[in-house]
């Protein structure tokens, strides 16, 4: 770790909204009052319709959290209205087509018009209050229109990644039963199209409460339709008014549902509600990017991700900042698309994944070399953790050494940043998240549950509720309190494994559940597995993570064929066809390596430790294989790895 040097805090930080007295000051108020230090900040931040009777209550046993309970507001009006008066003519979103020479502006006063003009749509669609809305559509303003006239009625929105199959999105309409969709003819990504409607079509075979589908004209591309289901969005926002009032929301009303993967079943819908998530993506925003009036600021993340919610939709729009949001990727036309848009768009802030940074370091630096970046301040990532070589070309060779990185770590179910730098307060280490934000509790344990104190490696885990707290699994509470509260009583399990060093930065060092991240994607083992298993010809199948240059981890599966099936290159493909049919491309198994047996215990529990050791090619440090029913199977698998 220390062969990287340490920066410090630069001089044109100085002056940021958050020095480093202050972070202590105000971090140990967090901890020390919480009720005091968020009260305070929720009436700073947000502007409510009627005061919260409670700041908070929660009860780590029973999973359950509130927040300004008995506060109303709404989020469209924090986001939108309530900056009217000095903003209406300010850009609140800048869309960048995946075309560079598509783009557009739009002030925050077409975006109250569109917001209403949709959210008026939705309710004459018979959309009301409660009701689930699933959004499955490219990176196109409809998105964010998409979002906010959801909340602008109480709606609960629930957004799938456009890169998710039919199948995938079948289960997650059904799974909250949402009855209304929104969706586009067609994606446009990295000059290809995706078939959003079709694949929407597919999926609503399957899904007969579903009576509106809203379909934005994104291609014109000729499309199936389903008369009395199917809306043309321009045709049905054409003829609403403009004028929509905001619905009074109680804190606590849901806001969104969004399915992530966890180490077993089926992806979960992580429930968020309204007014604690917003007060900590806001406020998140504002601190960790040392938000100033005027700046731009882009987030590279999709919506169909967390990210995408909270850092270009919820946090930037309620601090009245301009958001950019890119339809396109980091590579197209070509590697130096990123920086071309910096330029282009006068953009202060960047904030990306390390998987975008890694490939495009695979690159060389003569695309980034070729733009100015000079308007660039700050910069971020998030995701993944980042490798400290990653980190250093991020700083020296997109930075020119000037701008601060802020690594921020969270989660779906965090709903905002909990580690990050303070761009002003932090003395940056390469790799390092640094301390945890206001309000953020951590600790980290042994394998028995015992806290460790000082420098050391364990279990990250959070000790007391945030604001922007996962409130439930949707339709299934007991899941939410296995997942998170069960493994270690009292704590809120993170899934991630962290150092604490003699300063005491964290540093993340993955997942130590059975969850992959593959390109800043969740996944579950379990996911994939299951998808493999599909497949007549297949027994069973194991899948582990193993490191990738590029990807962070790439997926590595062992599959065994059914008695009497020859392994081909035929089955490889219908297997990989078979993930990307069941969950998307995101899933395609790097390697697939034909294993006759599993090592299993003879429990019949597969040892997955040997598994990764030898998809790492880490065959010297297989560990204990003598409690396993047949050892000769790791012998079988270490003499035909594949790569
Ligand atoms: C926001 C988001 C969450 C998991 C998390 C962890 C990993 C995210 C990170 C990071 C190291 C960072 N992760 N940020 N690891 N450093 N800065 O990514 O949410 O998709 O739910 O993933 O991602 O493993 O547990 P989500």
């Amino acid at each position: 770790m220390s062969e990287f040097p340490t920066h410090p805090v630069p001089a044109n930080f100085k002056d940021a909204h958050i020095n480093a007295e202050q972070y202590q000051a105000m971090y140990k108020r967090s901890i020390d009052d919480p009720e005091g230090f968020w009260g305070e900040m929720a009436s700073e931040f947000l502007s409510w319709d009627k005061p919260w009777d409670k700041v908070m209550e929660y009860d780590f046993v029973k999973g359950d959290a509130a927040w300004f309970a008995g506060g109303k507001l709404n989020v469209s009006y924090n986001c939108i209205d309530r900056h009217l008066p000095e903003r209406a003519d300010q850009t609140a979103l800048i869309w960048e087509g995946d075309d560079p020479a598509d783009s557009k502006h739009i002030t925050y006063a077409e975006l109250k018009d569109s917001v209403c003009r949709l959210a008026n749509a939705l309710k004459a669609r018979g959309v009301s209050k409660g009701d689930r809305v699933c959004i499955y559509m490219p990176m196109i303003p409809e998105a964010a229109y998409a979002m906010l006239a959801c909340t602008r009625i109480g709606a609960v929105h629930s957004i799938v990644f456009g890169g998710f199959s039919p199948e995938a999105l079948k289960d997650r309409i059904l799974d909250s039963d949402c009855q209304t969709v929104i969706t586009a003819d067609e994606g446009v990504r990295g000059g290809r199209t995706v078939p959003l409607k079709v694949n929407a079509d597919k999926a609503l075979e399957a899904c007969p409460n579903v009576h509106t589908c809203l379909v934005v004209k994104r291609t014109g591309a000729d499309v199936a339709w389903t008369e009395g289901r199917d809306v043309w969005y321009e045709a049905l926002v054409a003829s609403q008014s403009n004028d929509c009032p905001p619905e009074s929301m109680d804190a606590e009303d849901p806001l969104f549902i969004l399915y992530t993967s966890g180490s077993t079943g089926k992806p979960k819908g992580v429930l968020h509600t309204t007014g604690g998530y917003l007060l900590q993506t806001s406020m998140t925003f504002k601190y960790a990017f040392d938000y100033r009036e005027g700046e731009i600021y882009w987030c590279t993340a999709d919506v169909g991700w967390v990210t995408g919610h909270s850092y270009i939709v919820y946090g930037p729009l309620a601090n009245g900042a301009t958001s950019l949001m890119f339809e396109g990727v980091p590579t197209y036309p070509d590697a130096g698309r990123c920086w071309e848009v910096v330029d282009k768009h006068q953009v202060n802030t960047f904030y990306t994944a390390p998987t975008a940074i890694r490939a495009l370091q695979a690159v060389g630096d003569e695309p980034v070399k070729r733009s100015s970046r000079a308007s660039l301040r700050l910069l971020g990532t998030v995701g993944e953790p980042i490798n400290p070589e990653a980190w250093t070309w991020y700083y020296e060779v997109v930075g020119d050494g000037r701008c601060p990185i802020v690594d921020t770590w969270w989660q779906t179910e965090t709903g905002a940043h909990m580690i990050t730098p303070l761009p002003g307060a932090t003395p940056l280490k390469p790799g390092s998240a640094t301390f945890p934000f206001f309000g953020v509790n951590l600790a980290l344990l042994n394998e028995d549950g015992t806290e460790i104190e000082g420098p050391g490696s364990g279990y990250l885990v959070v000790k007391s509720s945030w604001p922007s707290q996962i409130r439930s699994v949707y339709g299934d509470h007991q899941r939410m309190i296995d997942t998170y509260f069960s493994t270690y009583p009292g704590y809120y399990f993170t899934g991630d494994g962290a150092t604490r060093d003699e300063d005491g930065y964290y540093w993340i060092t993955g997942r130590v559940d059975d969850v992959l991240n593959v390109s800043g994607h969740r996944m579950g083992t379990a996911e994939v597995e299951s998808a493999l298993v599909l497949h007549e010809d297949i027994a069973e199948a194991a899948v582990v993570g193993f490191p990738h240059d590029i990807k962070g981890q790439g997926i590595y599966a062992y599959v065994t064929p059914m008695q009497g099936v020859e392994p081909s290159e035929q089955l490889r493909k219908e297997l990989i066809d078979l993930c990307v049919k069941e969950i998307g491309p995101i899933a395609k198994p790097d390697v697939i390596q034909w294993a006759p047996g599993l090592p299993k215990t003879r429990s019949g529990k597969i040892m997955r430790r040997i598994l990764r050791k030898i998809a790492e090619n880490e065959l010297d440090s297989l560990g204990d294989i003598s409690t396993l029913a047949d050892p000769s199977v790791v012998d079988n698998l270490v003499d035909n790895r594949p790569v």
